[in-house]
């Protein structure tokens, strides 16, 4: 598969559970000839059929390479990141749940989920498969919740792009991550303020902000009936090193309150 084409699905998959994500496009769209992806994140459960490494395969056969490997000690992720030789193409971020690390109950809980993912992938469409177990009961969501919010949004909403990511040093409307905040918060969205609305500084040369998640009617097993989050908007602005080179990769520390963009506790 082509990254153009894998991009387009990713894109179509998104919007569907993230209206959100058409209409702060737009916002850009309205000043700007071009909105040029960042990067974009996909969750999964470690361990399993679908973890990391079975699914690295499909992102490497795009061309993509390795980048550099991430440790979320406290959250139990890890994560890795790959770039493609075409620098205009999306950086691709993937982190895991270590469910090994999880408490005793909550490994039961999970693992019963975790047993019902069948196969491990054939092709790209994993990446917009969704839930490869049955509708998780409000319990058990419950349960995961109060243990990783991680946990609890991946039962519900399973294998998806979590985020697309605007390009903020290639927009021509302006340079600041600020503005495009503030832009973003004119038109009604929340944004993430989990460790400061921006994270990260110029001196890391990275700066990063994100949109809080939509949220979607979910109808759990018992037939109960709750507002869950899907998925955000993010925003980064890259600087360019010493020698002039635009800086590529992530920061862990500002990558750790990204997460909480689909945090569901205010
Ligand atoms: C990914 C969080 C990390 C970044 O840009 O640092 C990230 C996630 O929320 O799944 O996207
Ligand atoms: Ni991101």
């Amino acid at each position: 598969m082509t990254p153009q084409a894998f991009f387009d699905q990713l894109w179509y998959s998104y919007v569907e559970i993230t209206p959100q994500a058409d209409q702060i496009r737009d916002l850009f769209l309205a000043t700007d000839a071009e909105v040029i992806n960042d990067h974009v994140a996909f969750r999964t459960f470690a361990d399993s059929p679908i973890a990391l490494d079975n699914l690295e395969p499909f992102v490497l056969a795009m061309g993509y390479q390795v980048q550099a490997d991430y440790d979320f000690e406290e959250k139990k992720l890890r994560a890795r990141s790959f770039i493609h030789s075409d620098s205009t193409v999306p950086k691709i971020f993937i982190s895991e749940l270590q469910t090994h690390k999880l408490s005793p109950k909550l490994q039961a809980v999970l693992g019963k989920y975790i047993a019902q993912i069948k196969a491990e992938p054939t092709d790209h469409s994993v990446f917009w498969s969704g839930r490869h177990w049955q509708t998780p009961s409000l319990e058990d969501y419950q349960s995961v919740a109060a243990e990783s919010e991680y946990g609890a949004w991946l039962l519900t909403i399973g294998l998806c792009v979590n985020h697309f990511t605007v390009s903020v040093e290639q927009l021509n409307s302006t340079n600041s991550l600020q503005e495009v905040l503030d832009r973003v918060k004119a038109a009604g969205f929340a944004t993430n303020l989990a460790g400061g609305e921006i994270k990260g500084s110029p001196a890391e040369l990275l700066e990063q902000g994100s949109s809080m998640a939509d949220k979607q009617e979910f109808v759990f097993v018992g037939g109960e009936k709750q507002l869950i989050p899907t998925c955000f908007y993010e925003f980064a602005k890259r600087y360019p090193d010493n020698n002039g080179n635009l800086y590529q990769g992530f920061i862990a520390a500002s990558a750790d309150k990204i997460f909480e963009s689909t945090f569901t506790a205010a």
